[in-house]
Parts: C-alpha cells; sequence; structure tokens
C-alpha cells in the first residue's frame, strides 16, 4: 500500500530534494501533491518522470485527503498551515524551526531519537540541518562514555539559506571574475563571495544567534539531556552544498580516539573518513546522505575529551533525506 504525499515548498531547495529522495529511496508513494507561493502557480516538477503541477497553498480550502505532508517553505508557512493538514488527517514532518522546541512535537534524527516518533499528535519537526550532522556523529560516542559539553564552529554553505542564497554567491562570483561591480548582499547578511560571515540568522540578546542558539536547544531536546552544554560559532562560507564543522567534546569518561574510530565506524549513517592527511571537505560529500566524520584526535584542552570534523550535505542529510526517514519511520511503526 501507498501513501497519499504532499510537499509544501516544493519548488525550494529541499522541496525539490524531497522528490528526488522520495524517489531514490523508493518510498511508497501513491498521490503526489505540490505546493508553494503563488509565484510558482501552474509551473511543473518532474517525480518519477511524471510532470506533476505545483498548487498554490494560499487558494486551497482544504488539505483532506493527504497521509505525509513534508513542509520546508519557512516557519511563518508551518505555524499557519502545519496545524491545518494536521487536523484534516495529515501527518506533518516540518524542516522550518516553527515547532522545534514545542514540548507537543517530537523532534527527530532517526538515526539518535527514533521512538520519539511515536509520541507525535500531528506534527513532526526536522531538526536544523547543523544540528543533525553533530548529533548523529556524537550520539554514539555520548552512549559510550558521555558527553559534558560540546564547542562547535560551522562552516556552513550558502544553501542552508535557500535558493536565493545560491544564486547571490553566484552571480558575486561571476562578477568577480568578469572585473564587474559585485552585487550588493540580499538573501545574506554581507557580501559572501571571497568572504566568511560570522552571523547566521539573527542575533539575540545574548550575543549568540539563533542558529547557534538551535544547536544548543535542538541538542539537548534530541538527546533528551538538558544538562549538555553547546556553545557555538555558526559561519557562512561560500561552498554551495554541505556544511563543516570543527567539533570539541568534553567527555565525561576516557575514551582514545582509536576507540572513537571503531565506535564511529559501525555507526547507522557515519562515515568514517580518518586516514593520515585525509579527511571528508563538502566536495566530497554533497550528494550523500551519510555524516562524514575525520581529524579525530586527542582535545589538547578537555581531559577528557575529543576533537573532530564533521561534514554533510545540509540540503539531503541536513533536511530532505532525514525528513523521509522520518516517513519512513511511521510507515515502520504503522503510524501512517
Ligand atoms: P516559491 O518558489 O513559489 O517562492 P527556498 O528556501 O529554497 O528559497 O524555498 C522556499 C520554498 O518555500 C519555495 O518552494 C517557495 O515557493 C515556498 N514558499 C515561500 N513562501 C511561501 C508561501 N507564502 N506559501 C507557500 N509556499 C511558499
Ligand atoms: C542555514 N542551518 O544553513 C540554516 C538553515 O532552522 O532549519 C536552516 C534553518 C533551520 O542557513
Amino acid at each position: 500500500m501507498g501513501y497519499r504525499v504532499a510537499i509544501v515548498g516544493a519548488t525550494g531547495e529541499v522541496g525539490r530534494a524531497f522528490l528526488k529522495v522520495l524517489e531514490e529511496r523508493d518510498f511508497p508513494v501513491d498521490d503526489i501533491q505540490l505546493f508553494a507561493s503563488e509565484r510558482s502557480e501552474g509551473t511543473f516538477l518532474t517525480f518519477r518522470g511524471q510532470k506533476v503541477k505545483v498548487q498554490a497553498l494560499n487558494k486551497r480550502g482544504d488539505f483532506k485527503g493527504i497521509d505525509i505532508a513534508l513542509f520546508s517553505a519557512g516557519s511563518s508557512v508551518s505555524k499557519e498551515y502545519a496545524p491545518k493538514f494536521a487536523s484534516d488527517g495529515a501527518v506533518v514532518i516540518d524542516n522550518s524551526s516553527a515547532w522545534r522546541l514545542d514540548p507537543q512535537v517530537p523532534l527527530v534524527v532517526p538515526e539518535v531519537n527514533p521512538e520519539d516518533v511515536k509520541e507525535h499528535k500531528g506534527i513532526i519537526a526536522n531538526p536544523n540541518c547543523s544540528t543533525i550532522q553533530m548529533v548523529v556523529a556524537l550520539k554514539p560516542i555520548y552512549d559510550a562514555v558521555g558527553i559534558e559539553a560540546i564547542i562547535v564552529s560551522t562552516y556552513q554553505s550558502v544553501s542552508g539559506a535557500g535558493a536565493k542564497a545560491i544564486r547571490e554567491l553566484e552571480r558575486q562570483t561571476r562578477a568577480w571574475c568578469k572585473g564587474d561591480k559585485i552585487p550588493d548582499p540580499e538573501a545574506l547578511p554581507k557580501r559572501i563571495a571571497f568572504n566568511v560571515i560570522p552571523q547566521i540568522d539573527v542575533f539575540t540578546e545574548n550575543g549568540y544567534t539563533k542558529e547557534e542558539m538551535k544547536m544548543l536547544n535542538e541538542t539537548r531536546k534530541i538527546m533528551h539531556d538538558p544538562n549538555i552544554k553547546v556553545s557555538a560559532t555558526t559561519v557562512r562560507v561560500p561552498v554551495f552544498y554541505g556544511h563543516s564543522e570543527a567539533v570539541s567534546v568534553k567527555l565525561k569518561k576516557e575514551i582514545s580516539p582509536e576507540e572513537v574510530k571503531k565506535i564511529l565506524s559501525k555507526a547507522k549513517g557515519v562515515i568514517v573518513f580518518d586516514e593520515t592527511s585525509s579527511y571528508p571537505t563538502a566536495l566530497d560529500v554533497a550528494g550523500r546522505d551519510e555524516v562524514f566524520v575525520g581529524r579525530i584526535r586527542r582535545d589538547l584542552v578537555f581531559d577528557p575529551g575529543i576533537s573532530m570534523w564533521i561534514v554533510a550535505d545540509n540540503i539531503r542529510k541536513g533536511a530532505a533525506t532525514n525528513a523521509v526517514q522520518i516517513a519512513e519511520l511511521l510507515t515502520q511503526f504503522a503510524m501512517v
């Protein structure tokens, strides 16, 4: 038996990846409906070789007849429409930050807390991309020896900020190569071509950005550990796809880098890519669904502690793949 699936934000970076990942993983889809803004109404996207018409979300009266709705159209759309889809009978898997910290809404990374899916009341939240790849790599270490604190610096690609930011990096780089005036930033807070920007999302009162606070609050919720400490500096870099993270972890018990490599080599969804002078980069992982870990070494500040380098495709494992894996859990647990 297949499912009636809807995608909200289908024309966006993550929306298009939803279609690809559903196809690749052969998710049992009987019917697919695609929604975006009025700007995209009547355009077509392809699913399994068939053209599917995009509908304007705001022109639909009700959302009956949908089993699973994958949302990635921003927080305000999710706040307004996810409850409508849910009350009309769908289970919503929402990629925005709108519902992530709501106690009624599970926040799920299938490799880490799959059972939380069972608590859903119509909406399940997909975590932030930088959080997902970090917890996939750290949960096996957490289970083995315990983690007290994490210090993380991220190197995040422009695709995390959507299709407009991708075009912005392209336009600015082309202009620079031609010797033309570089267009002013619109999607990102400063020029991104040949630059790095230590700001993702807006600043909060404590001097950290929202993206940085998401890494703390979401990690606590996913790991079911309100005491774990996370201090993040999140940075945008001129890379199209793939987020990289330099992570230092304060452990509760001693473990050697060799043991960490062994544990992570067996962990679901993780690939250890750690040989002398060899490590994963964003270009290596673009288009992949696993989280790649390298540079595993003893930390020189935390004792006991481990440092490592974690890289994943933010649009796939950081968004679309994680959401489709949640949909797969719903089918495994017979919850749709
Ligand atoms: P559209 O393409 O019609 O603007 P990205 O994050 O890559 O920019 O994609 C955002 C997605 O969210 C797009 O599919 C976009 O549709 C969709 N979207 C944005 N605002 C709305 C809205 N008010 N209602 C429905 N979809 C929206
Ligand atoms: C970025 N991580 O790279 C952000 C995008 O909360 O889902 C995802 C924002 C979110 O810009």
